[in-house]
């Protein structure tokens, strides 16, 4: 099957219009008035990735007006959180600029709360701050709108290369999933912000609730394997996301622990963390001290705790909830961004004011805006990037025209909401410059290569429709396999191979390399994936995407003989982190035409 194909013609493409989409579509025409910017977004805009349900918080917020906090503080606590691997001059960039988005956001009619007595925003913590975020997406998602053409659900399949240089980009494939047409767009320059990933582990709700995971299920890992595919180079990608979560609901701690300050202990009703300190010490030794004590760490206590029987832990909101003000704040908390978690309360006779609540760690994810930093290695600002870490525009990765924003960029961690919009803004401002300075020099398309995918892309349309009536018993099919079914054998293979939650995140190199043969026999079966409408088409080429980012976290993780970040995983066969291998960044690049992968130290340099 050959739909027609729909072309594009633009000069900044954004893939995903989500906070850094949104916050590149809105720089791009600030600075591109003449130029033609174009996003293309698998859901609707409006109500599309990590935010569509809404957030309670700003996680990135200096307060420079009010004094509250300078950019090189805010690089001192990422570093410290991500226990010195991290990108400084790309932490302090965003740091520097993320004050006037926030600003923007209220203007554009988000309420944030205020303290009464200062008239301040209202903090969650040094860096947080407090909102009534219900409709956090689609007040931005607005800005985004009236300044790019938005195509609604065109799933981005793959990058385009450009004809004579193929480490340039010159475009984006992929199918709109209500018309089944292919859409073709040739670009300029390009930027991909499609988000981090979930479902690439074994999530611990399965069955009917496996669409509750902590980040948005449909988070599915394309910012990454797009840009692997075009052999971008990818860093940290082992650097995976444990978070603390309100036990199956996955509900957010930080406005109880920080705002509210509630207190979380074993069953015992002991303070775990400070009783594991001299432990943790001997584990990572100054780090132990670092306050706040590093997110890793903070799972580490809670995991050595539980192994030893001493769960459940217990986030005490009874001691803390004296007013009718703290009980509606903590409701509120849960109903703007994790619902499920105040139907879970409801449903299992849990009065905040009387219970405590469970925690529980989460299954790993695989994202760059959270306290993790896996994705793309950029250039960075020219005014304080090291010159090995500057080829030239801000946020372009290793492929000429290529940008990225948000969950898209590696090293620079805690950018959340906020730090993803003007992480957008500055690719989106970049990606523009690029263009004009490219303007004589428009790329090529390889027509060969549209012609290959689009034939490809379609395939698990044909494969389902030539092999549905051999089904055998039930929904038993000899000759193909459904995407379901395929994301399944991943999680499982992650799971129990890769540092999964059901063997508390350990695993080691004979584990890891069972893993990547597993993988690969998995990768044959994508051959024979099909797809019984769009949607699953869609679901398919997720299920391609997750697998190839699953194929660079075994990777970087068999590379780096240590554990790296405790409490985000555990390599039994080198149990301690060691320095000075440790202060490096992993770095990768897959060859397409060679299907091998590369993989190399880059150093991590402190100025700040
Ligand atoms: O506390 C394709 N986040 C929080 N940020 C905060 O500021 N405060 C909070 O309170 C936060 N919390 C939180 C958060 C997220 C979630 C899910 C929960 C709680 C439950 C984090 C932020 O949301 C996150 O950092 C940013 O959203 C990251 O931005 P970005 O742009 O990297 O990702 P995105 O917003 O998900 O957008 C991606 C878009 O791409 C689309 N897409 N489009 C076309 N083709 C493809 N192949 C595509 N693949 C994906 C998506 O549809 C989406 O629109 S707290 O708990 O941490
Ligand atoms: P969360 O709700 O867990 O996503 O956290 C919201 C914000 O608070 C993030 O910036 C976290 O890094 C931070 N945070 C959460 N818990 C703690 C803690 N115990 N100490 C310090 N910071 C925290």
């Amino acid at each position: 099957m050959r739909p027609r194909i729909h072309y594009v013609d633009c000069d900044v493409l954004i893939v995903g219009g989500g906070f850094g989409g949104c916050g590149a579509a809105y720089e791009a025409r600030y600075w591109g008035r003449d130029l033609k910017i174009v996003v293309a977004e698998k859901a609707n805009i409006t109500r599309s990735g990590a935010v569509a349900h809404g957030l309670s918080a700003i996680n990135c917020y200096m307060g420079m007006r009010w004094g509250e906090n300078r950019p090189e503080d805010f690089v001192h606590y990422v570093r410290g959180d991500l226990m010195g691997l991290v990108r400084e001059d790309l932490v302090y960039d965003i740091a520097r600029h993320v004050d006037s988005t926030v600003h923007k956001f209220e203007e554009w009619g988000l309420p944030i709360m205020k303290d009464p007595a200062t008239g301040h925003y209202l903090r969650e913590g040094r860096w947080q701050v407090m909102i009534h975020g219900e409709s956090y997406k689609p007040i931005i998602a607005e800005a985004a709108v009236k300044s790019a053409e938005v195509h609604n659900r065109v799933m981005v399949t793959h990058l385009l290369r450009d004809k004579t240089d193929p480490n340039r980009v010159a475009g984006a494939i992929g199918f709109h999933m209500r018309e089944g047409t292919c859409y073709v767009f040739r670009a300029r320059a390009v930027i991909n912000a499609a988000g981090g990933a979930s479902h690439i582990f074994r999530p611990r709700s399965v069955g009917e609730g496996a669409g509750r995971t902590w980040y948005s299920p449909w988070s599915s890992a394309s910012a990454y394997a797009l840009l692997i595919q075009a052999g971008a180079k990818m860093i940290q990608m082992e650097n995976r996301i444990v978070l603390a979560r309100f036990k199956d609901g996955y509900g957010p701690v930080g406005a109880w622990m920080l705002l509210l300050k509630a207190p979380s202990t074993n069953a015992y009703g002991e303070d775990f963390e400070a009783q594991r300190l001299e432990e943790i010490r001997a584990l990572v030794g100054p780090y132990a001290d670092t306050r706040p004590m590093p997110t890793c760490l903070r799972n580490h206590a809670m995991l050595q705790e539980m192994k030893a029987g001493r769960g459940p832990i217990y986030m005490h909101t009874q001691n803390v909830i004296d007013s009718k003000e703290k009980e509606d704040l903590g409701w509120e908390d849960f109903l703007d961004m994790t619902v499920g978690q105040a139907v879970l309360w409801a449903a299992q006779n849990i009065d905040p004011r009387e219970r405590p609540s469970e925690l529980m760690t989460s299954e790993p994810y695989v994202m760059g805006s959270h306290a993790t930093c896996s994705g793309a290695w950029a250039s960075g600002p020219d005014d304080c990037a090291p010159t090995d870490y500057q080829w030239g525009y801000n946020r372009m990765t290793t492929v000429a025209g290529l940008f990225g924003a948000g969950d898209t960029i590696g090293g620079s961690a805690h950018k959340f909401s906020s730090g993803s919009f003007t992480e957008g803004r500055i690719a989106g401002k970049a990606a523009v410059k690029y263009v004009r300075d490219h303007a004589t020099q428009p790329p090529q398309l390889d027509e060969a290569q549209v012609q290959e995918l689009h034939q490809a892309i379609f395939r698990p349309l044909d494969t389902y429709a030539v092999n549905r009536n051999e089904i055998v018993a039930g929904s038993v099919a000899p000759h193909y396999l459904t995407p379901l079914q395929g994301l399944q054998r991943l999680e499982k293979i992650m799971d129990e191979y890769a540092g999964g939650y059901s063997l508390f995140y350990v695993t080691s190199a004979p584990l890891l390399n069972r893993a990547l043969e597993l993988v690969a026999m998995l990768k044959e079966d994508l051959h024979q994936l099909g797809a019984e409408d769009l949607h699953q088409l869609m679901r398919a080429w997720e299920l391609h995407h997750r697998v190839c980012t699953a194929e660079a976290v075994i990777r970087h993780t068999l590379f780096r003989e240590e554990t790296r970040w405790p409490g985000y995983y555990y390599r039994a066969d080198h149990p301690t982190p060691r320095d000075p291998d440790w202060h490096v960044f992993t770095a990768s690049r897959y060859d397409t035409r060679s299907d091998t992968w590369q993989l190399e130290k880059l150093p991590v340099h402190h100025f700040i």
